[in-house]
Parts: structure tokens; sequence; C-alpha cells
């Protein structure tokens, strides 16, 4: 692989083994059988790696770093061997006006094939000039590559729906990708941050089936971002059984029981967190006690604060009651299809939660 070193190539030395791991990682994330994986590695392996222009704009970079600094160095090189990152201000080399003639010779000479990788929110209030980078603003820069990408992802809440930034009162009219741009596929991949992997089993994808993956109406990919995380957490038991940390460091707590109580919003979030899991180490948010944030929806800062409050009294579809979390678990409240009837609960309490929204998207 070192003779297809990356323009931008921080660690080109993946071994052979690592590089096949790495691919199988994806190949699982994305759903695919065994029999699939060596097509993702020769897609991975072609000689004719697609360009990837990536830009910064409002973030804290964390996107960045996960995906390349974590302790999974395996993905980030392979990332990096099977794209040819041509513009990405936090690991190139050249700076200033050098840099500016990089984005602008890349994005002319691959027009209409590069890979647009946004991260970070585009502020549009005062005409963008929240955030300038060369002297010119977020929106103009996107406005101008957007337009000329094959295809775009949206890495992070921030690009994906404004993040952070874009918390209520949103002072600088902070937005996402797809609130700005059109007639170009845009794929999200939010989480705050992101997942490497499903940054990776996406661009895989891309490279392998030619297109980007299939996505729900928010833009994320489905392989993903389909499932609730509550339907896959290993701490379902203990909600259904009624059994809750009441606080940090209680009983409960030490012993793995369900985080609702202490403000998991597990039940509003779709996401493959549980699955993927993050690092080599193999953890998630809920596996170390802490509640899941919420941090791969819209508007989590508004909508799934306070982070440590469970989620709100809820309406039990079809019998008039409104339970309160104690009721949640289906041992208390004695629900056959428990299961179904839990789901429909929590899906009315987001409907009571988006209620706080305030922000105009
Ligand atoms: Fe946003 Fe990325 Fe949160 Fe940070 O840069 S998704 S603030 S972790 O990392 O854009
Ligand atoms: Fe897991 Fe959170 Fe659901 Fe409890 S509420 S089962 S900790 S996702
Ligand atoms: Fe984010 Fe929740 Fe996963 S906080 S990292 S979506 S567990």
């Amino acid at each position: 692989m070192q003779e297809q070193a990356s323009k931008i190539d921080m660690n080109p030395d993946i071994s052979r083994r690592g590089f096949i791991k790495s691919c199988t990682v994806a190949a699982a994330a994305l759903g695919l059988s065994e029999a699939m994986i060596p097509k993702l590695v020769e897609a991975a392996e072609s000689a004719q790696r697609p360009t990837v222009i990536w830009l910064h704009f409002q973030e804290c970079t964390g996107c960045t770093e996960s995906l390349l600094r974590g302790s999974h160095p395996d993905i980030g090189r392979l990332i990096l061997d099977i794209i040819s990152l041509d513009y990405h201000e936090t690991v190139m080399v050249p700076s200033g006006h050098q840099a500016e003639k990089s984005l602008h010779d890349s994005m002319e000479k691959n027009a209409g094939k590069f890979i647009l990788v946004v991260e970070g929110a585009i502020p549009t209030a005062d005409n963008g000039n929240f955030c300038k980078i060369s002297g010119r603003t977020a929106m103009d820069i996107l406005a101008e590559v957007a337009p000329k990408a094959a295809a775009i992802i949206a890495i992070g809440t921030c690009s994906s729906y404004g993040g952070i930034q874009a918390a209520d009162p949103n002072p600088t009219g902070a937005k996402g990708v797809r609130d700005l741009v059109s007639g170009v596929p845009i794929v999200n991949i939010p989480g705050c941050p992101p997942n490497p992997i499903t940054f990776l089993g996406t661009v895989l994808h891309f490279l392998t089936f030619k297109r980007l993956p299939n996505c729900d109406n928010l833009g994320r990919p489905l392989f993903a971002y389909g499932r609730r995380i509550h339907d896959h957490c290993e701490r379902r038991a203990h909600f259904d059984e009624g059994r809750f940390a009441e606080e940090f460091g209680d009983f409960g707590h030490k012993n793995g029981y369900c985080l609702y109580k202490v403000g998991c919003k597990g039940p509003e979030t779709f996401s493959n967190c549980p699955a993927a899991r993050f690092n080599d180490v193999d953890v998630w948010p809920v596996s170390v006690g802490h509640g899941c944030i919420g941090c791969t929806e819209p508007n989590f800062w508004d909508s799934m604060t306070p982070f440590y409050e469970r989620l709100p009294n809820v309406a039990i579809p079809g019998t008039g009651i409104i339970a309160d979390a104690d009721s949640a678990g289906m041992k208390i409240l004695g629900v056959a299809a428990a299961g179904a009837a839990i789901h429909a609960v929590v899906g009315i309490a987001k409907s009571k939660i988006k209620g706080k929204e305030k922000r105009e998207r």
C-alpha cells in the first residue's frame, strides 16, 4: 500500500492484517455478508482513489481528531490510504496562499468527481461573517466548492444539522450543509464526534457500489442510524425489569442497571453505538456508565437537555394514562406487548421534547 501513499499521509504503514481487519469491521457495520469482504477490499485497493476535499468550518475538530488520532490507528490510516486527500487544513503541510492554491487546483482538476467532506456548521447570520478562512466566509467557500463535488459527506452533528453552534439562540445563524446545498447527493454522518467506523463504511460503500448508502429522512445512512440505541443496548434487560440507577454512584449504577433515570436519551436516539462501539477498547458511553446524550440527533443541545434529567412524563398510547418514568419498565406497567408499547411511549416523549425547539431550520 505504501506506493499509494496519500498526498496528505500521516502514517502510511498500515499492515496487511490491519487493512483486512478494518475492511472486515466496515463490512460488518454495513451489514454486508462475509462474501462481500473481497469486493470491499478490492474497491479499497483500487488505484483510482477518489479525491477528497475536506473543509472545516464552525467546530471543535473533534471529528478529525477521533478519526485520525484515536486508539484505532488502522482505521485512520486505511481512510488515508483509500482516498487521495488533497485539502484538509488540520493535517496538510501547505499553509496560506499555497493551501488555497491546493484547494483551487484540486477543485478545478477534479470537478464533478471529488468527494467533499464538510466538518463544522456554516454560520449564515451577518452575511456569514462569523467564520472566515483566508478572508472568505464559510458560506462563500461552500457555495463555490459544493456544486463541483460528486457527493458530499457532512461529518459530525455540526455540519449535519448545525450542532452546538446552532443551540438556542443560535447567535451566528449556524446551519448544516443540507440546509444550504441542493443538487448534489449529501449524506450526514452525525455524532459529536461520529464513529470513525461509520465514516469508513460510508466511504467504502461509495467506492464499492459507486453511490452513497441509503439514508433516513434526516440524511443518515440506515446501516448506522437505522436502529434506536435503546433497542440494542446491553442494559435493556434492566430497563424492561424496572431496574434503574437512581443516581450516579449508587448500587444500581455500580451494578450496570439502566441509566434512564439519570438522563439516558438512548430511547430517543438512532445510532449504532452499542454495536460499533468506540476505539479498540470496545466501549461506548453507556458501557462505561454514562447515559447517551443523543449526540446523533438534530438540535440535541436543545432537545436533549438537561442531559442528566430523565425523559419527561409520557402518555401511553390508547390508554389515556400519563405515566411517569417510574412506570416505564414493563414489569411495573404490566403491559403485555411492552416492547412495542414502550417504544410508542418514548416516541411521544420525543414529540413533547421537540416542543422545546425554538430554533428555525
Ligand atoms: Fe462538531 Fe466535529 Fe462535535 Fe466537535 O469537528 S460534531 S463540535 S465533537 O468534532 O464538528
Ligand atoms: Fe440502555 Fe439507556 Fe435504554 Fe437504559 S435507557 S436500556 S441505558 S439505552
Ligand atoms: Fe452519542 Fe449517544 Fe452514541 S451520546 S456517541 S449517540 S451513545
